[in-house]
């Protein structure tokens, strides 16, 4: 399973690689990757397991943040009852379509591979048209919006080898006007 310990931390040269297209058909450790990254979201988010394991709780969590560098994330987004709202291991990711209006978290992002609080809103698009390919190749195509949108944002940003305080402007609470703030 992996542990904090296989997550690699701000600094390592693999964040900041943009990540390889996979091929399919998949290899058979590209699918034993895939199921071992929302393994560790589905512990991270399970309160018992993550104090034994001293997980910290993610939502998403994408190849490059365990050495890696191949164009896939897991994404766990729970509902307040913890049913998945949305729950992929998404190949190949692409935004096809944004919209122009912005959104950001009012508490600020955090990073399972950044080991500091860095304060300020992150400005992301509200509301995106995503594509992506399943572990079988199949495609997909999905509108999000809100807090899934930033999440899946936040994610196919690891794949560029984009950190979330990129995003965040020299006035760390300064966003473009009629940027949604979500609580
Ligand atoms: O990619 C990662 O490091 C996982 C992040 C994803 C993320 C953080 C902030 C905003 C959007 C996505 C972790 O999930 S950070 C911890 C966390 C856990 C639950 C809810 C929000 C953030
Ligand atoms: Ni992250």
């Amino acid at each position: 399973m992996i542990t904090m310990d296989d997550i690699i931390r701000e600094g390592h040269p693999t964040l900041r690689k943009r990540a390889k297209e996979l091929t399919f058909p998949l290899s058979d450790d590209d699918k034993k990757l895939a199921a071992q990254l929302m393994e560790f979201l589905e512990n991270s988010q399970d309160e018992e397991i993550a104090a034994k394991y001293k997980l910290r709780a993610g939502v998403g969590l994408a190849a490059p943040q365990v050495d890696k560098s191949i164009r896939m994330t897991a994404v766990l987004v729970p509902d307040s009852d913890g049913n998945p709202v949305f729950k992929h291991v998404l190949v190949n990711p692409k935004i096809i379509s944004e919209s122009v209006q912005k959104a950001a978290l009012a508490e600020g992002e955090g990073c399972l591979s950044v080991d500091r609080e860095i304060p300020g809103y992150v400005p992301r698009s509200n509301r995106i048209k995503l594509r992506w390919f399943d572990l079988d190749g199949n495609e997909h195509v999905e509108r999000l919006k809100g807090y899934t949108s930033i999440v899946v944002q936040h994610e196919i940003d690891h794949l560029n080898g984009i950190l979330f305080f990129d995003h965040i402007g020299d006035n760390p609470f300064d966003v473009p006007e009629g940027t949604l703030i979500i609580e």
